[in-house]
């Protein structure tokens, strides 16, 4: 692939080398693509547009909803409902999950995203970004339920994330590594400027809420103390901290120069088994990590072996530099 391979000539040549792709797959991404486009454009213009407010509802989270939650959840389902790949969506914004409607061709797959991942951002101009995980729909199924999208993260065709910073990056897995493309606003193409991502082994850098610690468990507190503490606290090196209240971001960071990152179980009261959720924010992660070399986990079982119990679901997780979440699993073993 030359250095200006756009992302439609990059995934038609991954479907060539990939006897598992398909046209439905390759047309989604696209489709997936195109929403992303349209989606930044409106972050980018949400001020000026006078759409970066609060709307006045909360989602199935119990969260206030910013309107452009809602703006680009409609963005979403608007470019991928009519295009004949998908048989159901899920999407954080919608308790149900999504039906295609019955004047439109259903396809193969199923979507679950974030539309707008890291929205309390959107006000203090901070990156955001959209989450996507796309699941084969079972053989057979012409009218999925919630049942058909319970499948291990093991399952997933493809990954992705967008994030909406100073500029627009399409991070991408089907299962051939992670590839990175920047957003070229003159032309409206994803240029293929991030080939092959790999997360270094090690890493000095830890991203954790450090207002939840009295909330963690002993595994978390022993290993975050260790990392505040550095040679002085028995370890090699000393830690440098980031927190950007954005997964998207935070990840995007861990992929470009390593770095462990934790939203780990806590015992607020308002804790449901987690923050994030496991269908849409820590699965494609996942998959995105480990394809790049990775670990992300629960601190006790690899995310991806995860039977969904519903499409929001909540999980702990703890992602990033392989030898230093090996090194959290371990205190978790203890
Ligand atoms: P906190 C954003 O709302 C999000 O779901 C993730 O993108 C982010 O990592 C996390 O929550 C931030 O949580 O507790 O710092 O607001």
């Amino acid at each position: 692939m030359n250095s200006h391979t756009n992302l439609t000539q990059f995934i038609i040549e991954q479907q060539r080398a990939n006897s598992q792709s398909t046209d439905d797959l390759s047309g989604l991404m696209n489709d997936i693509a195109s929403a992303c486009k349209k989606i930044s454009h409106l972050v980018n213009r949400s001020g000026i547009i006078g759409i970066g407010g609060a709307a006045e509802s909360e989602n199935v989270q119990g969260e206030v909803q910013k309107e452009l939650d809602i703006i680009t959840n409609d963005v979403m389902v608007d470019h991928l409902n009519w295009t004949g790949h998908l048989a159901a969506m899920a999407s954080e914004e919608i308790e149900e999950i999504i039906q295609i409607p019955a004047h439109l061709p259903k396809g193969k797959y199923l979507i679950s995203f974030d539309p707008l991942d890291g929205s309390s951002n959107i006000d203090i101009n901070l990156s955001v970004g959209t989450i996507f995980s796309i699941l084969r729909c079972p053989e057979g199924t012409t009218e999925p339920t919630v049942e058909d999208f319970k499948q291990k993260g093991t399952e997933q065709v493809c990954a992705g994330f967008c994030v909406y910073g100073p500029t627009t990056m399409m991070i991408l897995t089907t299962g051939n590594g992670v590839d990175g493309f920047t957003l070229d606003h003159d032309v409206g193409e994803f240029i293929l400027t991030h080939p092959k991502m790999t997360i270094p082994e090690d890493t000095a850098e830890f991203a954790i809420n450090m207002s939840n610690q009295r909330f963690w468990e002993p595994p978390v507190q022993r290993y975050i103390d260790e990392c505040i503490k550095g040679v002085d606290g028995g370890r090699e090196k000393n830690f440098n901290m980031r927190w950007v209240a954005s997964m998207v971001a935070e990840v995007y960071r861990v992929l470009t120069r390593g770095g462990v990152f934790l939203y780990p179980l806590d015992n607020k009261p308002t804790t449901q088994g987690g923050k994030l959720r496991l269908m849409y924010e820590a699965s494609p992660m996942a998959f995105i990590v480990e394809q790049a070399g990775g670990v992300c986990s629960t601190g006790r079982e690899r995310i991806l072996d995860i039977i969904p119990e519903g499409v929001h679901q909540r999980v702990p997780v703890i992602l990033g530099s392989k030898n230093e979440v090996e090194r959290i699993i371990s205190y978790h073993q203890e």
